[in-house]
This record gives structure tokens, C-alpha cells and sequence, in this order.
């Protein structure tokens, strides 16, 4: 399988993140994907698309906002790295606004996700390495790996969230339809609910989004990933949701996961994203599933069995020490 990784990607480098009333660590740290490097072993380089791939799933003023989101606070005399603290509520109008901070509620949803210096460059690059995946994979290879970081499932077309700022699965489902594909699916298997995908593709029929992940009553990103979230208009039953508890083994994972896997199955799906979090392992720092590294190879064996050209995009996981291991035995299982 080919692997491809762009280390531009380590310049993404947040000092911390507001959570449960506190100033902690950044989670989603360049550490990760040392620990999936080291695990995986040689990666390609991704070749420059260019941003017009990236412009098919996000807005140009979006973009412009995430490449000068850090130097306009600089600017503002702010220390640190840029971080929002007002959010519209629900419904808002098209305002022009300039003042950094409500530029940054504007494009975000929570205060997870700062901007650093790097952190264009980092997105920017990390999303070619999801476009050379999808190359490949279009070109006849069965499957191909995504080291993606940062993350991307939670961003939607003009927000950031949940440690992500470009949606790498949404940019990769675009590149594939741009290539002729007319039915994509993306599963998500992050422990987290793709919230950012789903919105990208909610009232659309050419892109299936399923997701797995932790209820959303209790856990993060609340507001979506519910059951009763199925699409809307020509996305009508083109999204599907499966919420499961807190303690969730493989055991009680996997019936969930062969329902996923019907699914697309059934939709007639010609290539599939796989939104690939490693956070449902049972030693996460920040998640409550109990998923064991042997488990993964199972796992990616279910997937794999569908027969179809898949490619892999990697999104969170933060138990740093096994992370590598884990991505390792999911790939294996290809
Ligand atoms: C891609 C992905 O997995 N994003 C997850 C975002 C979850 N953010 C909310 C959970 C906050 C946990 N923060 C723990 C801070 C300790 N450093
Ligand atoms: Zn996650």
C-alpha cells in the first residue's frame, strides 16, 4: 500500500486548548504523527494539487481567513496563538466583518482549535497528501494511506473545529466526483462524529456519509451525530449515524460496523474514504471507547472485504505511545 506523508505538516504546533473551564495542552500535537511515522516506515511526498481541489469543498474566503487568521492577531498585539471567544448562535447574515475575533467566531465552533503559525502551511499540505492518496487510488491501486495532520472530519466548508481546519476525506470525495466517480462514500471511524463532513455533503446524493462514533449526548461535538440526522433534500438517507455508549468494546463495535458497511454496499458506492481515528482505543487519553490494538487488523478486515478502492485518511488519536502501533495493525488489516 502506498503511504504518503508531507512533514510541512509538523509546523502546526498549537500551545494549548480551552477544555472543561481550563487552559490544558494541545491534544493534537506533532508527536502524533512522529509516533505513526515511526511505526509505518518510508512515506511519499505528496505532489502540489494546488488550492483549486481545496476550493471545490471550501470558500476562498475561508481560506484567505485560515492564511491570515495568525498574522491578523499578531497584528491585533495578541500573544499566542489566535482563538475565538464570541460564536453566532444558530442562524447568522453575511457581515463583513474585520476585527480578528469576530472573524475567528465566525469561521469556528469552538475553542479546541487554535491558529498557530504554522498551522496554514500545515492544513494546506495535509491536504495534498489526502489529493496524492486519491490519485492513487483513482490510478487502479486498491488502497492508499493519508498521514493527515491536522485532522479534518470536524471542519466544514467555511469552519474550523475539533483540532481540524480543512476537511481532507471532503477535499478527497471532491477530487474523486472531479474524476468521474459519481457515487463516494465516506465512513468515519473516528470516535468523534465527522460533524464537518456531514454538513459538507448533508443535502447531496452523490457523496454517502456514515459515520460511527461516541453519542453525542455525551459527547463532543454534542450538537450533531444524533440518529435522527439522515440528509436533507437530495441527501435525503444519504447520511447515517450510529451512536454507541461509553465502554464500547469491538465485540459490541463491529455489529454497528457491518451495518455501516451495508450501507454502502447497498448505494452502489464505486470508492470509498475512510476517515481513520485511532482515538476509539481503549487507552485514549480523551475518549471512552475500549477498542484493543488487535482489534484494528479486524477491523480494517470488515472494510476491506466491501472490495472496493479505498483510500485512507487519517484523523485523530492521542494516546501517543501506541499510536503508531494502532495506525500500523488498522493498515495491516489491508
Ligand atoms: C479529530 C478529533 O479527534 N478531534 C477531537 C476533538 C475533541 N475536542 C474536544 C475534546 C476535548 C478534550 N480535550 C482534552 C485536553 C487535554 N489536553
Ligand atoms: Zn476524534
Amino acid at each position: 500500500m502506498r503511504l504518503f506523508f508531507d512533514s510541512r505538516q509538523l509546523e502546526h504546533d498549537p500551545s494549548q486548548e480551552l477544555h472543561n473551564g481550563a487552559w490544558m495542552a494541545h491534544s493534537e500535537h506533532p508527536g502524533r504523527t512522529r509516533s505513526i511515522v515511526a511505526a509505518i516506515g518510508a512515506t511519499e511526498t505528496p505532489r502540489d494539487f494546488g488550492e483549486a481541489p481545496l476550493l471545490r469543498v471550501h470558500p476562498s474566503d475561508y481560506l484567505d481567513f485560515l492564511k491570515t487568521a495568525h498574522s491578523d492577531w499578531q497584528a491585533a498585539g495578541r500573544p499566542g496563538n489566535a482563538i475565538g471567544y464570541t460564536w453566532p448562535v444558530v442562524a447568522r447574515r453575511p457581515l463583513n466583518l474585520s476585527r480578528i475575533d469576530a472573524r475567528l467566531g465566525q469561521y469556528s465552533y469552538d475553542a479546541a482549535t487554535p491558529v498557530a503559525a504554522g498551522t496554514w502551511t500545515a492544513a494546506y499540505w495535509g491536504a495534498q497528501t489526502a489529493l496524492a492518496a486519491t490519485e492513487a487510488v483513482l490510478g487502479g491501486d486498491r488502497t492508499a494511506f493519508a498521514l493527515c495532520r491536522p485532522p479534518g472530519h470536524h471542519a466544514g466548508a467555511d469552519y474550523l473545529g475539533g483540532y481540524c481546519y480543512l476537511n481532507n476525506a471532503a477535499i478527497a470525495a471532491e477530487a474523486a466526483l472531479a474524476a468521474g466517480r459519481t457515487r463516494v462514500a465516506v465512513l468515519d471511524v473516528d470516535y468523534h462524529h465527522g460533524n464537518g463532513t456531514q454538513d459538507i455533503f448533508y443535502e447531496r446524493g452523490d457523496v454517502l456519509f456514515v459515520s460511527i462514533h461516541a453519542d453525542p449526548s455525551t459527547d463532543y461535538p454534542f450538537y450533531w451525530g444524533h440518529k435522527d440526522e439522515t440528509g436533507e433534500g437530495a441527501g435525503a438517507g444519504a447520511t447515517l449515524n450510529l451512536a454507541l455508549p461509553h465502554g464500547t468494546n469491538f465485540a459490541a463495535y463491529r455489529p454497528a460496523l457491518a451495518k455501516a458497511l451495508d450501507r454502502i454496499a447497498a448505494l452502489g458506492t464505486e470508492l470509498l474514504i475512510v476517515s481513520y481515528g485511532a482515538d476509539t482505543f481503549v487507552g485514549d487519553p480523551i475518549s471512552h471507547f475500549a477498542l484493543e490494538t488487535t482489534d484494528y487488523p479486524l477491523m480494517a478486515g470488515d472494510i476491506a472485504a466491501l472490495g472496493l478502492p479505498t483510500v485512507i485518511v487519517m484523523e485523530g488519536g492521542y494516546a501517543t505511545g501506541a499510536l503508531g502501533a494502532n495506525v500500523a495493525a488498522f493498515l495491516s488489516g489491508f
